[in-house]
């Protein structure tokens, strides 16, 4: 017979296996904007400069990116943040009569 024990180490001591960390990093999400054929594009560059804090030279790169891309990153954030987010600049977009559709996915 084998007098192999998983429990005791090569010592004959008590092995003891140290638990794994639970902890995972919560996931990030990417708020995104979709290009349309209706949304004036200095509407577009407001919502980023206002909703995303970019400077205005940034805001255009990232319009004309979506404009010529289809979409465009605007910012990454924890998930009630990027809800936050694409609720706020949606119902914005709806009260000014634009169809721009902002939307997330995680990273
Ligand atoms: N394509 C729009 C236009 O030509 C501009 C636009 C850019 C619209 C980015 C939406 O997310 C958007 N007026």
């Amino acid at each position: 017979m084998s007098d192999f024990d998983p429990y005791k180490d090569k010592d004959g001591d008590l092995a003891i296996q140290e638990a794994k960390p639970k902890l995972k990093r919560p996931p990030l999400y990417k708020v995104i904007l979709l290009n349309d054929d209706f949304t004036p594009m200095d509407f577009v560059i407001e919502i980023l400069m206002d909703f995303f804090a970019m400077p205005e030279e940034k805001a255009t790169q990232v319009m004309l990116q979506v404009h010529t891309q289809g979409v465009g990153v605007c910012g990454t954030y924890s998930k009630d943040v990027a809800e936050t987010k694409v609720y706020v600049v949606n119902d914005y977009s709806r009260e000014h009569h634009h169809p721009l559709m902002c939307s997330m996915e995680e990273v």
